[in-house]
C-alpha cells in the first residue's frame, strides 16, 4: 500500500513539485483514500484521485488599479474551478500577500471534498488575489474590487462558478465585487455569497463558519458525554471565523482566553466575555485595528508579539487564522496542557506533524473541511434563497446549519471510526466526501 501511495504522490509531485502546500493537502487526502480505492473494486484502476488534483479549469489574470496618490498598480488575479461534478463551482476568493497557484490549489481542492460533506449540490473552487487589503483606503478597496470583476465576471455566474469570501474579503469587499458583477451583466443573481442583507445575502452566513465550528466541536465532546460548559477556549485569528467561534463557545458556557492576528496574540485570564468581544469586533470590522489594541483597553490582558496561542493551558482549541499556524510543538504542548479537543475553524492550520500528534494521543481532532464546512454549507443555503427568491428566518437558517454540521459528523464517524472505536475524523471527511465527487464523476464519463 505505501508504494501505491508513494507512486501516486511522486507523479503529483513531478508536476507540481513547486507547490508546497498543494502537495500537502493532496498527501493527507492520498493517504486515506487511497486504501479505500484499492479495497473497492468500482473505484480501482480508473485515476479517479488523478483526475481530482488536476483543476477543471485554472484561470489566472491581470488586475490594474489606481491608488490614491495616482500610481498604476498590477496585482495578480485567480480563479480556480476544480471540480464541478456533483454542482457549480464554489468557493471564497482570498486577498493577501502570500496567494498564488499552490496555496489557491490547495484550498481549491480541500474545496472540493469540504463541498461535498455538506449534503449540498456544489462542485469546488477558490480564487483571489495577491493584493493586500491592510492600509489600504474604502477607495482603494473599491478601485481593486471592480478592476478584479471587471475581468473575473466572465469566467463565473450563478449556474457556473459562485465565489465568496475568504481571507481579506468580508462584506465589504462582496459588495463592491457584486455591484461590477450587476453593472457588467446587468443581472441581480445569486452569483456571490455572503452578501448584505438587503441585497440577496442570508441570515447567519456571516457567523456560519465560526458557529459550525463550534457545532461540530460540540458533536465530537458528545461522543464522550462532554460539552463546552466550563471549558477554557483558545482561539487563534480575531477575523470572521475566530469572532463567531468565540461568540458561540461564550454562548455554549465556555471561557474564551485567546484571540490572535499576525502579529501576535492576547491572553485575557478573566475571559474574553461578550462586551470584550463588541469592543474586538468593532475593533477589526469597523476600525480595522489591530489585536494588540486588546489590552489597552483591557489592562488586565496581556499581549504577546511573534507568537501563536497555543502554549497557554485549554481544554479545546479552535485554529481560525491560517494554514500551518499550528506546528508538532504546538500540538505537543496542548496535549501536555490537557487539550481534548481541537476543531479547525482555518483551512489546514495544523501542520502533518501536528495531526499526528493529536491522532497518537487520540484526543477529538476535526480537519477543516468537515469542521469549518458550515460557512460554505450556509452559502449554499444562501443560493437556494436567492433561487427561490425568498428569506429564511435567523431561526431557521441555524437550524439547518446545525443539522448540517451533525449530518457531516455522522459521516465522518461511518467512514472514520477505527477498530478500537477511535473516530480517525481525517480520514472519515477525506473518504465520505471522496465517495459522493467519484460516484458522479463514474456516472458522467470520461470528460
Ligand atoms: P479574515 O480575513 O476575517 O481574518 C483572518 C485572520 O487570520 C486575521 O486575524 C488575520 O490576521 C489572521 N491571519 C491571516 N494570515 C495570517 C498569517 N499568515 N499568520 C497569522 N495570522 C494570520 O479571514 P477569515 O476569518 O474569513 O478566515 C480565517 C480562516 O478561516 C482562513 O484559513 C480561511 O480560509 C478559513 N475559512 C473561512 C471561511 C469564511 O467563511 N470566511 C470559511 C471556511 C474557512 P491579520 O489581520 O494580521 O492578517
Ligand atoms: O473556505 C471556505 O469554505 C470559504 N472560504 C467559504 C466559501 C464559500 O463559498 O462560502
Amino acid at each position: 500500500m505505501k508504494d501505491t501511495i508513494k507512486g501516486f504522490l511522486d507523479l503529483v509531485k513531478e508536476r507540481n513539485g513547486h507547490e508546497p502546500e498543494f502537495l500537502q493537502a493532496v498527501e493527507e487526502v492520498a493517504e486515506t483514500v487511497i486504501p479505500y480505492i484499492v479495497q473497492h473494486d468500482i473505484y480501482y484502476g480508473k485515476n479517479i484521485l488523478l483526475r481530482m488534483v488536476e483543476p477543471e479549469r485554472l484561470i489566472s489574470f491581470r488586475v490594474c488599479w489606481v491608488d490614491d496618490s495616482g500610481e498604476i498598480q498590477v496585482n495578480r488575479g485567480y480563479r480556480i474551478q476544480m471540480n464541478s461534478a456533483i454542482g457549480p463551482y464554489k468557493g471564497g476568493l482570498r486577498f493577501h500577500p502570500t496567494v498564488n497557484a499552490s496555496i489557491l490549489k490547495f484550498l481549491a481542492f480541500e474545496q472540493v471534498f469540504k463541498n461535498s460533506l455538506t449534503t449540498l449540490p456544489m462542485g469546488g473552487g477558490k480564487g483571489g488575489s495577491d493584493f493586500d487589503p491592510k492600509g489600504k483606503s474604502d477607495n482603494e478597496i473599491m478601485r481593486f474590487c471592480h478592476a478584479f470583476m471587471s475581468e473575473l465576471f466572465r469566467h463565473i455566474g450563478p449556474n457556473t462558478d459562485i465565489p465568496a469570501g475568504d481571507i481579506g474579503v468580508g462584506q465589504r469587499e462582496i459588495g463592491f465585487l457584486f455591484g461590477m458583477y450587476r453593472k457588467m451583466r446587468n443581472e441581480f443573481t445569486g452569483v456571490l455569497t455572503g452578501k448584505g442583507m438587503t441585497w440577496g445575502g442570508s441570515l447567519i452566513r456571516p457567523e456560519a463558519t465560526g458557529y459550525g465550528t463550534v457545532y461540530f466541536a460540540e458533536n465530537m465532546l458528545k461522543t464522550k458525554n462532554d460539552n463546552f460548559k466550563g471549558k477554557t477556549v483558545v482561539i487563534s485569528g480575531s477575523g470572521n471565523v475566530a469572532q463567531y467561534a468565540a461568540e458561540k463557545s461564550l454562548q455554549l458556557g465556555a471561557k474564551v482566553v485567546t484571540l490572535s492576528d499576525s502579529s501576535g496574540y492576547i491572553f485575557d485570564e478573566d475571559g474574553i466575555d461578550e462586551e470584550k468581544l463588541k469592543f474586538v469586533m468593532q475593533l477589526k470590522n469597523e476600525k480595522r485595528g489591530r489585536i494588540s489594541e486588546y489590552v489597552k483597553e483591557y489592562p488586565n490582558a496581556k499581549f504577546t508579539k511573534g507568537k501563536t496561542p497555543w502554549h497557554e493551558i485549554c481544554d479545546i482549541a479552535l485554529p481560525c487564522a491560517t494554514q500551518n499556524e499550528l506546528h508538532e510543538d504546538d500540538a505537543n504542548a496542548l496535549l501536555s496542557n490537557g487539550c481534548i479537543c481541537v476543531s479547525e475553524g482555518a483551512n489546514m492550520p495544523s501542520t502533518k506533524e501536528a495531526i499526528t500528534a493529536f491522532h497518537k494521543a487520540k484526543i477529538l481532532f476535526a480537519p477543516g473541511k468537515a469542521s469549518n464546512a458550515g460557512g460554505v454549507a450556509t452559502s449554499g443555503l444562501e443560493m437556494t434563497q436567492n433561487s427561490l427568491r425568498y428569506k429564511w428566518t435567523r431561526e431557521e437558517v441555524d437550524n439547518k446549519l446545525k443539522d448540517i454540521m451533525a449530518d457531516i459528523h455522522k459521516s465522518c464517524i461511518e467512514y472514520g471510526t477505527e477498530e478500537d472505536g477511535y473516530i480517525d475524523y481525517v480520514k472519515g471527511a477525506n473518504i465520505a466526501g471522496f465517495v459522493k465527487v467519484a460516484d458522479a464523476m463514474l456516472a458522467q464519463g470520461i470528460v
